[in-house]
């Protein structure tokens, strides 16, 4: 009797066996769904809330030869958005107090982001292309508490 349960129970275990072995690579799959986010490359924590205010959008046409421009800001960081409508290289520098930015020339019908923190003072803003300057592409840049437009 015995003979012929033994061959019966070793059948059976090796059956479970296999399907023992399928049921925990089935239960190691489960982390690999993390395989999206590559492992070596840290996720960076999210960024806490930036106390610091939404910067502006400014418009600035540049044309031959003229900055078309607001000449009074409020405080702040701004970023300028300028165009050059002109037909030749045109650039944007914005100049006062301890600041000194520039774009580098922008080819006609395109345009540049230039980003900047503005403290309250005068300002200079011109195109330092070649006599541009000269020529007219200069204005004057007034960033006070004081409503813009006022002046
Ligand atoms: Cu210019």
């Amino acid at each position: 009797m015995r003979t012929k349960i033994f061959p019966y129970t070793r059948l059976l275990s090796l059956l479970l066996i296999p399907a023992l072995l399928l049921l925990a690579a089935c239960t190691d799959r489960t982390p690999d769904e993390t395989q999206n986010a590559p492992s070596g490359i840290e996720v960076p924590p999210p960024a806490a809330p930036p106390v610091i205010q939404a910067a502006d959008t400014i418009q600035v046409i540049l044309s031959d030869y003229q900055i078309d421009m607001p000449t009074s800001l409020s405080p702040g960081p701004v970023v300028f958005a300028v165009y050059n409508e002109g037909t030749v290289p045109h650039a944007f520098e914005v100049e006062g107090g301890e600041m000194e930015e520039r774009l580098d020339p922008i080819e006609p019908g395109d345009m540049q982001h230039l980003s900047v923190e503005l403290a309250a003072g005068r300002y200079t803003v011109y195109c330092p292309v070649d006599n541009h300057r000269e020529r007219g592409m200069t204005t004057g840049l007034l960033v006070s508490d004081e409503a813009p437009g006022t002046l």
